[in-house]
């Protein structure tokens, strides 16, 4: 038996440093949290304490494997890696001289946020067969846009810098079941006196706690900040020499602002205007002020000025320059980096495929994607129009490639399924974009089975296609080496990290980190945000909703799973939440079996009554299995593929819905 230090990948804010016991036979027993990263220290959550029967269960992929029936059967036969390798490499060789390579389309997203695992080797191979580039606009690609166009890649507070800080607002964030080490950090700072708001349309566990809570439309944020940055200026409640020294495009963003009085925010949120002055009092008084911004607020039509207006509110009311002051978001990360000096292969010019509309792409005709390559990615069962995803799966003369650890959704699609290893089994370098921490993990324990990790793989394949070259650099080591020596880091981290230990950042905003953009200063009213945006920066949508469909569907994260990673371990059929009123409006009662259903699809399952959500707004999990509902589709058979304003994002809660009972 040996205990061995590691670092967890998974997309989760916390980065946990983890501690992790092998018995002799390379078997994993337990997995605690370890006390050298001193925000993750003394516990995990409960996923990846149990990640034992993750990398040991049933349903884990071991061997290679080939299709041996028709598409999307899940009938395969094992095959030995030089086979495996060999067909994928011709198959991806041919594709490519018959259709050139942009009919090759890598697909992979938030299964590791490791860079060794994911734009390192894999992304060499992918350049130079000229493969079309890939979009990654699953999530956070709204908020990023937003966030960097106003402050380019300003590092954000570090969560365990809320502990100083007076007023938490946690903006469409449920830290309870997504990042769960910042709860203990924020009863530290309640206990020391600070208020809790938080802004969600559902009573979430934080919500029950807190001083404040606004349960606004889901998708209403922008109205909402808005209507509060103009009443900070209506007042006078604003840091005039900050906005004059640090800000521009305070006019513009003024005059899109002042469409919104409190009242009317209110009236569209339909939360009570006492509550909005009630915030608004607690924001103008609070210092240190900080806002959590989730992602719940980006996942629809107004997401990407929702966060921009949100972004607006710490400048206007000069909350940065204390530590615990100003805002967090998904790319704010103080220590990022840089895997090109690992890839050494420049970005060809190609086509880039929106991932939020991969179902529409796979299903357009002519065809133009003739190999699909899945990595780090469930596709089935998290992209949006999952039945179009699915009729593009079908098709017999798609080649699919799902490499994965386990049996997903998605590799029953597969004509051919390569084993992965998980994320203890290799190596590993992980920033995390919530705690501030760069960790280098090396594998704890041996591959299970035949599993090889990302790089391997993929090395594997460029000497296959011919694609390899001298000076590529190989080795996990050398890989990392290269990413370090590649990334914008301070000496003392990349010391640190060397060293073996965890690189800690938490920089203070207009103290010592300061806005990226070109000119050093916050922009209010991005000039190219206002280009991109349908109607302009700031102008808000109206709700989807129709007579036919109008209870909206959201598909928020679930503490048992991370999106759709772990959901072959609980295989209980998931239950639609739904307020007591629309219930009773529709006949329901408790567990009773229902059809949630869309133009776009429909999900058998049963209800659960829940005073929790708000009148109108009913909830699946994300990331749910065909083997969570009882007609095979899950939530994502709901959502829409639109975009939303910024960034090209996706959508999931602009899904609106209609339920009634079966039978
Ligand atoms: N255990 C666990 N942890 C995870 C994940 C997981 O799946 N499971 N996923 C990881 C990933 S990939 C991400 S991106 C993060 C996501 O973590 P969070 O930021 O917590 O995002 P969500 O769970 O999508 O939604 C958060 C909250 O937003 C609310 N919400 C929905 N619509 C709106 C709206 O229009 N406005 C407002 N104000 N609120 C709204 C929801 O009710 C929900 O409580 O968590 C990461 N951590
Ligand atoms: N309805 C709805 N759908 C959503 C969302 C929502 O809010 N609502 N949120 C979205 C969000 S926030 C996100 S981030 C996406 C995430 O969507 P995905 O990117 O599909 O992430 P996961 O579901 O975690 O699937 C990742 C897969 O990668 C595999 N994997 C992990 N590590 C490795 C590795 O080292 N090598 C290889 N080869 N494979 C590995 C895992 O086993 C897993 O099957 O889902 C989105 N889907
Ligand atoms: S998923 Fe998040 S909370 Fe769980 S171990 Fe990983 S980083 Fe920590
Ligand atoms: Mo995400």
């Amino acid at each position: 038996m040996h205990t061995r230090e590691s670092a967890c990948p998974l997309d989760c804010p916390d980065g946990c440093s983890l501690s992790v016991t092998v018995d002799d036979d390379g078997r994993l027993l337990r997995v605690d949290g370890d006390a050298r990263n001193p925000f993750t220290a003394g516990f995990v959550c409960a996923k990846v304490r149990g990640l034992a029967k993750h990398v040991h269960g049933a349903e884990r992929v071991a061997q290679p494997l080939l299709r041996a029936g028709a598409k999307g059967e899940g009938r395969f036969r094992v095959a030995s890696w030089d086979e495996a390798l060999d067909r994928v490499a011709t198959s991806l060789l041919d594709v490519r001289a018959r259709h050139g390579g942009e009919a090759i389309l890598p697909l992979c997203y938030g299964g590791s946020n490791g860079a060794l695992t994911q734009d390192c080797v894999d992304a060499r191979m992918f350049r130079r067969l000229g493969a079309s580039a890939l979009a990654r606009t699953l999530c956070a690609a709204p908020s990023g846009s937003a966030a960097t166009a106003l402050y380019g890649k300003m590092p954000g507070v570090a969560l365990p810098d809320y502990e100083h800080a007076k007023l938490v607002i946690l903006w469409g964030c449920n830290p309870s079941a997504s990042g769960i080490h910042l709860v203990p950090v924020l009863q530290r700072a309640r206990e020391r006196g600070a208020t809790l708001v938080v802004i969600d349309p559902r009573r979430t566990p934080l919500a029950k706690q807190a001083d404040l809570h606004l349960a606004v439309r889901p998708g209403t944020d922008l109205p909402l900040a808005l209507a509060l940055g103009h009443a900070l200026l209506q007042r006078d409640a604003v840091d005039h020499a900050f906005l004059q020294r640090w800000t521009h495009g305070l006019d513009r963003y003024a005059a899109r602002a002042s469409a919104w009085s409190l009242a009317r925010a209110a009236s569209v949120c339909d939360v009570p205007q006492s509550d909005l002055e009630s915030l608004l009092q607690r924001y103008i008084a609070a210092s240190p002020a900080v806002i959590r911004c989730g992602w719940g607020t980006e996942r629809n039509r107004n997401g990407g000025s929702a966060i921009a207006a949100i972004l607006a509110l710490p400048a206007l009311a000069g909350k940065f320059g204390v530590r615990g002051g100003g805002y967090t978001m998904s790319n704010s990360r103080a220590l990022p980096l840089s895997t090109e000096a690992a890839i050494g292969e420049a970005a060809p010019a190609v086509r880039t495929v929106n991932m939020n509309q991969v179902g529409r792409v796979l299903t357009a005709a002519p065809a133009s994607v003739h190999a699909l390559f899945v990595y780090n990615c469930n596709p089935w069962a998290t992209l949006p129009h999952q039945s179009e995803v699915h009729r593009g799966l079908l098709r017999e003369d798609l080649f699919t490639v799902v490499f994965d650890a386990v049996m997903t959704d998605t590799a029953r699609f597969a004509d051919v399924v390569l084993p992965a290893t998980t994320f203890l089994e290799h190596d590993e370098l992980r920033t995390s974009y919530g705690a501030m921490a760069l960790q280098h993990a090396r594998a704890a324990m041996p591959p299970v089975g035949q599993a090889r990790c990302n790089a391997e793989v993929f090395l594997a394949l460029c000497d296959r296609m011919g694609l390899s070259r001298a000076g590529d650099v190989r080795e996990p080591e050398a890989l990392a080496a290269a990413v370090l020596a590649g990334s914008a880091l301070p000496e003392s981290a990349r010391a640190t990290v060397r060293e073996g230990g965890v690189a800690q950042a938490g920089g203070v905003a207009f103290v010592d980190v300061f806005p990226a953009t070109a000119d050093g200063r916050i922009d209010l009213h991005p000039e190219a945000l206002d280009r991109e945006c349908d109607g302009g920066l700031y102008e808000y949508r109206d709700d989807p909703g129709t007579v036919a469909h109008p209870l909206c569907l959201i598909t928020p994260a679930i503490a048992k799973q991370t999106s759709s990673s772990f959901g072959q371990l609980d295989r209980r059929k998931v239950a639609l939440r739904m307020h007591p009123h629309d219930a009773a409006a529709r006949a329901l009662v408790e567990g009773a079996p229902i059809r949630v259903f869309n133009q776009l699809g429909e999900v058998h399952c049963r209800v659960t009554i829940d005073d929790a959500l708000r009148p109108g707004v009913v909830m699946l999990p994300k990331g749910m299995w065909s083997h969570h509902s009882d007609n095979g589709a899950t939530a994502n058979a709901l959502c829409p593929d639109t975009l939303a304003d910024l960034g090209g994002g996706a959508t999931f809660n602009d899904a609106r819905v209609q339920v009634e009972a079966i039978g």
